[in-house]
């Protein structure tokens, strides 16, 4: 086995694109827990998805910075990585949500696609081309080597497209296979970062993980939409007969899984995360339910509040074009070589994330704007 490595230095600095959005600024809230010397610089566009108030834990930190700026700016990434001595790229930024991509597919290529080769160009410039550059140890195409830089690129596994429901999970090894809009421009920014692993010899790794749930996440996704949606008595819309299959990942333990990929993974490969949980939309709702059902329950004003479960708003819409029946992870490589498991089952990972939606109403009050009540209108009230 190739046991070459992350050669990463005690103190790095980070470039976290898309670190304003739901797993991004996880992400940062874990680095800067966990590696308070290091720098972290983060790069966002601030779409409707990312948000400031999303790094406001963070914002006074010392190594912390924020610049608000495109991924397709070619001038604006290597300046940043040249004046903030980047070493290791984590590459969030993208459009992410599959029924926006099935609407308008143009944002997807151009942010997932070309956004991500612009990255890489201006990563190769700076840690391959330029003279600086060589004093650092370097991989080559032909001999790609340990290396103190790192692109680690976060992918999906809506890459590998839809299973029967006793396929086995999917592994690194499984045929690209994307089914959506979306799908498409994460295979197309996948391939593109190989391709500069093996023609030029950028020191890479890829992620490829399932769904992800915890907080921050936009109200537009299933877990957060079904919170507000209950709270205030709004029809829980499911596509179909809710019967797809998801395998659900608390966003911490990906960014556990991101921390062990950066410091163990070997350059040049791709390493699935899942969470060992596959649900049907059905009983992801159930959950939800349930949990705010008990909550309502101990409530101090509980014998004021209707005793129907919210359960009962549940509504069946018209399916998804093309909705995949079901997604499933194989992550035994990560688990083998890097040691990786999910910490949080189902059950306490939901419970955090109810909770946490409940305590930041103002949070939620906050990114769900003008722009955000129209795209639900539109798309979430045709009848199943
Ligand atoms: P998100 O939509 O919550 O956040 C995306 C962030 O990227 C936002 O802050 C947005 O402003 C920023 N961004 C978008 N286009 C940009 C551009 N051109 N330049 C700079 N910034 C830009 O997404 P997320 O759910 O946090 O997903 C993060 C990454 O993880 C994405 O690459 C997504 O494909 C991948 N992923 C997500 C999930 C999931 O369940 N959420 C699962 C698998 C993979
Ligand atoms: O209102 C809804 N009703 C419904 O039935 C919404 C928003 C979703 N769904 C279904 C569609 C999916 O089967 O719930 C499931 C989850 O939907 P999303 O939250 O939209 O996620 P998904 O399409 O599975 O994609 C997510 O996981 C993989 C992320 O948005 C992607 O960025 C990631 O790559």
């Amino acid at each position: 086995m190739n046991t070459q490595s992350s050669d990463l230095s005690p103190h790095n600095s980070l470039l976290i694109t898309g670190g304003a959005g739901f797993i991004g600024a996880n992400f940062v809230h874990y680095w800067i827990k966990n590696y308070p010397d290091d720098r972290i610089v983060v790069l966002d566009a601030l779409t409707y998805a990312g948000s400031k108030a999303n790094l406001a834990p963070v914002e006074s930190h010392p190594g912390f910075r924020f610049v608000h700026g495109d991924i397709r700016d070619y001038d604006l990434v290597v300046n940043l990585l040249g004046d903030e001595h980047i070493d290791t790229i984590v590459h969030f930024a993208a459009e992410s949500h599959v029924d926006r991509s099935i609407h308008g597919p143009d944002a997807f290529v151009d942010s997932n696609i070309i956004g991500t080769h612009t990255l890489l160009k201006a990563a190769k410039t700076l840690w391959l081309d330029s003279p600086s550059s060589t004093s650092r140890t370097k991989s080559s195409a032909l001999s790609p080597q340990s290396s103190s830089y790192r692109f680690h690129h976060i992918s999906t596994d809506e890459v590998y497209g839809s299973l029967g429901l006793n396929d086995p999970g999917f592994s690194e090894t499984t045929a690209y296979a994307p089914n959506s809009p979306y799908a498409a421009s994460k295979a197309g920014s996948d391939f593109l970062v190989r391709a500069y692993y093996k023609t030029y010899g950028l020191p890479m790794t890829i992620s490829n993980c399932s769904n992800n749930y915890g907080p921050y996440q936009h109200p537009e996704k299933l877990i957060p939409l079904l919170i507000l949606n209950c709270l205030e008595g709004k029809p829980l819309p499911i596509y179909g007969d809710g019967l797809n299959i998801r395998d659900w990942l608390y966003v911490e333990d990906h960014c556990q899984g991101i921390d062990m990929i950066l410091k163990k993974g070997r350059l040049g490969e791709t390493y699935n995360v899942g969470g060992n949980c596959e649900k049907t939309n059905l009983e992801v709702v159930n959950t939800v339910c349930a949990i705010l059902d008990k909550l309502k329950s101990l409530s101090p004003q509980s014998s004021a509040l209707s005793t129907q479960s919210y359960s009962s708003l549940l509504t069946h819409i018209k399916d998804r074009p093309g909705h995949d029946r079901r997604y499933a992870i194989d992550a035994s490589k990560i688990t083998s070589e890097l040691d990786y498991a999910p910490q949080e089952s189902f059950e306490t990972g939901m419970r955090k994330t109810v909770e946490w939606y409940l305590d930041n109403l103002d949070w939620c009050k906050n990114v769900i704007g003008e722009e955000y009540n129209k795209w639900i209108e539109q798309n979430y009230t045709q009848a199943g």
